[in-house]
């Protein structure tokens, strides 16, 4: 046992993955709430005291924030320097909500710092008694203030991560200054590190001039990165700006030689999201269904399209903040699409031969959907706070959507002919695919004791240390084979480009020889989800949540192709099986892929391995002319002991873990890769082909 790594080097050994701790998500919101009472009472208690009083707890706030950022906004990584961006475009997002905003500027200045300008009401400037200082001083500096003060909005989206308040960003930047327009004049304040450093003043008058401008530059003692990502705030802003209709939304990075600028506004809103998404598949009626109503104060908003693909996408928002796991409002939407096209189907006698109702997944193959909800007081649960908990909103989402749906089955017969028809063949399909299926299952049953043929498994059966690295045809597997270590490292081969489950249906799917054989190794064929595809969001409170797991034989599973496009083009298609059938998979961090180096250079006597065309050039500049560069063109080309050492050696590897960041754009990213259109993945192709970049999904 003695070269058998601890559990502890195994776990420890994900150096380069970007985790996220899920309980320290509750840890901070219970901070907040935390935080906003003892203010709260603070503040009730020295109201007719003085000013320092009230102070000294503002400080207090403050200096917890810094001394425990990621209770506050979770990370102090890249993720969390862009929620600081999202806190403060948020506040903006309120304020247009409330009717009284349609622009708002971001942008990514010169000197590193954000700006967020708006055209709304202007944070108040005038004395806030409780404080005994202005409304704007107040809402930088008082936790929780954001939230309690002043505003009519209907709705708080207070999004962000975790609606924590733009006083928790003002604690967090080096500098902080704010510009308010009001009564005809400019007001402005400067903060560092989340103290007011002078007294509000005036610096000009603008005549009829409305909105906030805050600029921030985070602190470089407490971040531990200030690069903004262009492409990541890109694609939230969009997200907000098709979540909220009319709001015109500028983007513009000063940071590069000429200023990079994205204007997003959609009269659609949700309806133009839909259309977006489904850009690169082939809908089958020309305009997304577009649905809204509001009741209670909630407000409904649904927009979908049927696409020829057989994929299902439904994405939630509550408060313009996206819910991956689902909740009442995705119930509702899930139960009503169902029911209403199966009681339509039925009263029309559309069913013909058909025995049984369609089942959800029947009406929900090929859609694509937005779910957008706007509610007085969101509750998230769920481990990451990503799903909707208010059970009022389920019952209205239902009436909402039912009374439209029908209208509109009513109104549009030839479509709705079209997608029963549709559904109709999803049931066949979904018949055939169950008995492939069962067929799988009953293999991987009699022959559990002889796993597939060409699987080399490993001696330990405790899955907290064994791993299975899927390579790429016969010869690499040899490789690895020889290099592994026996005793927690499996090798499963698959024959060249497994079958492109973006274009397959299921029962396809699950005949295939390969996919069988990765279904069987992995343990994955007797995962219980596989008859229903369920994700976590359809986990009831108090389901087991790692049933989907028990039945894995490995807990981690190692994507190793060669490092050219031959080598991405698999590991695409094998990414994108789990991404399509078992995606809690990659949202529970079993999928990781092995980076093997591209080349190997020596000088002298000194070897060293190069993994990209950057790091080689890098190298020669370093090294002159006079080194010896030999390039892999396999890993089967590579000596085992050499594969050992540079890709599957715990100690010395660097794995990447997979991750979905962002749903919606992992499904476009995959439709563009795998889907039907072949210039859409040309285009892709071409983009990023000089970019030698890990997708990062
Ligand atoms: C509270 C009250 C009022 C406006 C705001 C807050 C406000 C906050 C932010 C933050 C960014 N942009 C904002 N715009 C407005 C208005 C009260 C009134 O004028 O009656």
């Amino acid at each position: 046992m003695e070269n058998l790594k601890t559990k502890t080097d195994l776990l420890e050994e994900n150096n380069n993955v970007d985790t996220q701790d899920q309980s320290i998500q509750q840890q901070i919101d219970q901070n907040v709430q935390d935080e906003q009472d003892s203010n709260a009472i603070a503040v009730t208690h020295h109201v007719d005291t003085e000013y320092g009083a009230s102070q000294i707890q503002v400080l207090e706030g403050i200096e917890h924030v810094r001394a425990r950022p990621g209770m506050y906004i979770g990370s102090t990584g890249e993720r969390g320097l862009h929620h600081l961006v999202y806190e403060v475009v948020d506040n903006s997002v309120d304020e247009a909500l409330a009717g009284h905003c349609d622009k708002v500027e971001v942008n990514i200045e010169a000197n590193g710092s954000i700006s967020v300008k708006d055209n709304g009401r202007g944070i108040p400037v005038d004395i806030v008694p409780k404080t005994g200082k202005s409304g704007l001083e107040t809402v930088m500096t008082t936790l929780g203030a954001g939230g309690k003060f002043g505003g009519d909005s209907g709705y708080k989206v207070s999004g962000g991560l975790h609606g924590v308040g733009v006083s928790v960003v003002n604690a967090l930047s080096e500098w902080c200054e704010v510009e308010v327009r009001r009564n005809g004049k400019i007001y402005f304040q400067r903060y560092e590190k989340g103290k007011a450093i002078e007294d509000i003043k005036i610096i000009g008058e603008e005549e009829n001039g409305r909105g906030t401008k805050v600029t921030f530059y985070p602190d470089k003692e407490i971040m531990e990165t200030l690069d903004f990502d262009y492409d990541t705030l890109t694609t939230r802003l969009r997200e907000i700006a098709f979540l909220n209709r009319g709001l015109n939304i500028t983007f513009t990075s000063y940071q590069e030689v000429e200023p990079k600028q994205e204007i997003f506004y959609y009269e659609g809103g949700i309806k133009s999201f839909v259309a977006y998404l489904n850009e690169n598949k082939e809908p089958i009626h020309p305009e997304p269904i577009y649905v809204q109503g509001v009741k209670d104060n909630v407000s409904v908003e649904i927009a979908l399209q049927y696409t020829s693909g057989y994929n299902e996408v439904v994405l939630g928002f509550a408060n313009n903040i996206n819910t991956p796991d689902g909740g009442t409002h995705i119930t509702g939407f899930r139960s009503t699409l169902t029911r209403v096209v199966n009681d339509y189907a039925k009263k029309n006698n559309l069913f013909k031969d058909m025995e049984q109702n369609l089942t959800g997944e029947d009406v929900r193959e090929g859609i694509t959907a937005v779910v957008s909800v706007k509610i007085p007081d969101p509750q998230f649960e769920g481990q990451t706070k990503a799903k909707l908990g208010n059970t009022e909103v389920r019952g209205i989402v239902e009436q909402i959507f039912s009374e439209n749906l029908n209208h509109f089955l009513e109104t549009n017969s030839a479509v709705t002919k079209l997608l029963i028809n549709k559904f109709i063949d999803a049931a066949r399909a979904r018949e055939a695919a169950k008995k492939a299926r069962e067929l799988v299952r009953r293999k991987s049953v009699l022959e559990s004791a002889t796993l597939p043929g060409k699987l080399s498994d490993c001696s330990e059966t405790d899955k907290e240390f064994t791993e299975i690295y899927i390579v790429e045809g016969d010869s690499a597997g040899g490789s690895a084979k020889q290099g592994r270590d026996r005793r927690f490292q499996a090798i499963l081969p698959l024959k060249g480009k497994i079958l492109n489950i973006e274009r397959a249906r299921e029962d396809k799917i699950y005949s295939n020889n390969e996919i069988q054989s990765l279904l069987i190794a992995t343990g994955l064929a007797n995962a219980k989800d596989l008859d229903n595809k369920l994700t976590e969001a359809d986990l009831l409170p108090g389901d087991e949540p790692d049933f989907y797991f028990s039945k894995l034989r490995y807990g981690k599973i190692i994507i190793m192709t060669d490092a050219d496009v031959d080598g991405a083009h698999i590991r695409t298609l094998i990414l994108t099986f789990f991404f399509r059938f078992a995606k809690p998979m990659i949202e529970k961090g079993y999928i990781y892929i092995a980076q093997p180096p591209l080349y190997r250079v020596e000088k002298g006597k000194k070897t060293t391995y190069l993994f990209n065309g950057k790091q080689l050039e890098a190298y020669v500049k370093e090294h002159g002319k006079d080194v010896q560069i030999s390039r892999f063109k396999g890993l089967g080309e590579m000596m085992p002991l050499q594969l050992w050492d540079t890709t599957m050696n715990p100690e010395t590897r660097s794995l990447l873990k997979v991750t979905i960041d962002d749903a919606a754009e992992a499904d476009r990213m995959f439709t563009t890769l795998m889907g039907e259109k072949v210039e859409p993945r040309r285009d892709f192709i071409e983009r990023y082909a000089l970019e030698v970049k890990n997708l990062d999904i």
